[in-house]
């Protein structure tokens, strides 16, 4: 199949919310190849007038790794139409198979062009930070992908939730962060489980980003990659996560 289809593909596979057999299966398809198609992929979406709000980082913690079977970290684009705005509820209507996740995110004060350090991340790039809830959904069935397939199909990005912005002089170092179900936790982890210190998920993304000639502008947002397991979401549940020194971030599933 040819990268225009396979975005094509997963763009209605998405608007149709109906799961698609993941490529790899009958097609071998690089990384290169699979970053193209997410580019085609995420291009309908602009051309919908929905823009690019910021990108996420996936696979950064050895438990996401693990759950998924993936041995690499990735990068997808975020955009408009993924935000979940306070107080807003998440319909699983409009999703296939959608999970939550509990995550760190970023503000970019400075554009990233190139591949830069923690120093330059604190002391130009980054002006904030906050908790987040990332909710992904696969397009491919059963959630199964390689990891080609899943970057192809945008990292399963399919919405995020932002709690309120911090100063970057907020320790984010060795943080408690629980994913609630109503009042039970349903997954647990550190700040710490993201690479060992979330500010090197900044690093990776300028290093990975600026390899596929993609700008990460000012004003974008950045969501390091979670550090527990995404749990399938349950009709009727609030979702809320508590990340260590931050407020909550929740919402209600309808
Ligand atoms: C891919 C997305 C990974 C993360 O935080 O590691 C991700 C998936 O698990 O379907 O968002
Ligand atoms: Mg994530």
């Amino acid at each position: 199949m040819e990268i225009q289809n396979m975005a094509l593909k997963l763009d209605r596979a998405a608007q149709n919310r109906i799961a698609v057999k993941q490529f790899s299966i009958d097609q071998k398809i690089s990384l290169d190849e699979a970053y193209k198609i997410q580019e085609k992929l995420i291009a309908r979406r602009e051309e919908r007038n929905q823009p690019i709000t910021g990108i996420k980082m996936g696979f950064t913690s050895f438990a996401k790794m693990e759950q998924m079977g993936v041995h690499d970290m990735i990068w997808g684009r975020l955009t408009r139409d993924m935000e979940i705005l306070k107080g807003e509820t998440v319909s699983l209507n409009e999703y296939i198979h959608p999970r939550a996740e509990p995550e760190i995110c970023f503000r970019v004060a400075k554009t990233i062009d190139k591949e830069i350090s923690i120093d330059d991340a604190k002391s130009h790039h980054i002006d904030a930070v906050c908790g987040a809830i990332e909710i992904i959904d696969s397009r491919y069935e059963n959630f199964k992908f390689s990891l080609e397939d899943v970057i192809a199909d945008n990292c399963s990005s399919a919405g995020y939730a932002l709690g309120s912005w911090h100063h970057i002089d907020k320790d984010i170092k060795d943080l408690d962060i629980k994913l609630y179900f109503d009042e039970e936790v349903v997954a647990s982890g550190s700040s710490n489980d993201i690479l060992g210190n979330p500010w090197l998920s900044v690093v990776h993304a300028s290093r990975l980003c600026s390899h596929y000639g993609f700008i990460i502008t000012e004003g974008s947002i950045l969501l390091a990659g979670a550090a527990t397991n995404a749990i399938f979401l349950k009709s009727g549940t609030k979702v809320r996560a508590e990340i260590q020194g931050f407020d909550d971030i929740g919402f209600q599933v309808v």
